[in-house]
């Protein structure tokens, strides 16, 4: 587990926080960028400068539920805290879809729009960069607690396995209407399961958890595999993912068939 105050990151990685704060800095830029309509936050932060910002821009969407869910998602960083403050021991709230034992042949199933379905395992995920998260996770009944993440960014997934577009290319800021505008995941025994826009599931802070506290995540927190999207509420962060797939129609969710608001974004 790291002692240093910042979860750690490969040296050519930009640290969260610094992102952040060049981001609070330059308000023009974040004005700018938060009229940029798909989950390219990343890609413009990497890109060279001006002429990577182009044409993002040149798609720039109108519509108050596009500027909403653009705001809300990838041009927005959660705060993040010294790796001190999380929670020794995290609070374990829902069991909807885990209350059966881990199955023991556990894989990852993926839904390709083209061919069979990808079946993946820990260590097939384990592949792709780590990344550790510190932040204030957030129940939506009225509890948050700071808590200590570690996994592969969904991000980074998506583009390795060549997932979430419709031509079956890897994601790309040239082509963002090849993207499918929705993820949706399940448990394996299919009881529990969310949809989230795409946008927040591009964002560089959602990650593909296997590790709290710097140990492998527990039964009742979701192993093997856990979503963690800090950009939403608990509610969306699914424990153990048995499958996930894409479409441009709301994926069925859980708990906005029982009331809740579909996007439930921070
Ligand atoms: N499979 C599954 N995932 C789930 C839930 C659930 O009931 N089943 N509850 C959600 C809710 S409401 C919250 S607040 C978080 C809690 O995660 P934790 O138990 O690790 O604190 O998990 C989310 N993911
Ligand atoms: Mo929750």
């Amino acid at each position: 587990m790291s002692q240093s105050t910042e979860p750690q990151l490969p040296e050519d990685d930009i640290p969260e926080s610094a992102v952040r704060r060049r981001m609070i800095k330059s308000f023009g830029w974040f004005t700018l960028a938060a009229a940029v309509p798909v989950g390219v936050y990343e890609w413009i932060t990497h890109s060279p400068g001006a002429q990577g910002i182009k044409r993002p821009l040149r798609n720039v969407l109108t519509g108050n539920e596009t500027l909403a869910r653009t705001y809300f998602s990838n041009t927005h960083l959660v705060p993040l805290f010294p790796v001190e403050d999380a929670a020794k021991k995290a609070r374990v709230n829902g069991y909807d879809g885990i209350k059966s034992p881990i199955p023991e042949d556990w894989k990852l199933q993926i839904d390709r729009s083209a061919g069979e379905p990808l079946t993946l395992t820990i260590d097939d995920i384990k592949t792709l960069p780590r990344h550790e998260i510190v932040y204030e996770f957030k129940c939506i009944e009225g509890w948050s607690q700071v808590q200590h993440w570690g996994g592969v960014r969904l991000s980074d997934f998506l583009e390795k396995y060549k997932l979430a577009t419709k031509s079956g290319n890897a994601p790309s800021p040239n082509n963002t209407d090849d993207l499918f505008k929705y993820v949706g995941m399940e448990t394996p025994d299919k009881g529990y399961y969310i949809g989230i826009d795409i946008e927040s599931a591009m964002h560089p802070q959602t990650l593909l958890a296997y590790e709290l506290n710097g140990q492998p995540i527990t039964a009742p927190h979701g192993a093997p595999l856990r979503l963690i999207i800090p950009v939403k509420y608990g509610v969306k962060n699914l424990k153990r993912i048995g499958r996930i797939f894409f479409a441009d129609e709301r994926p069925r969710d859980f708990w906005a068939e029982r009331g809740y608001d579909y996007y439930v974004g921070l």
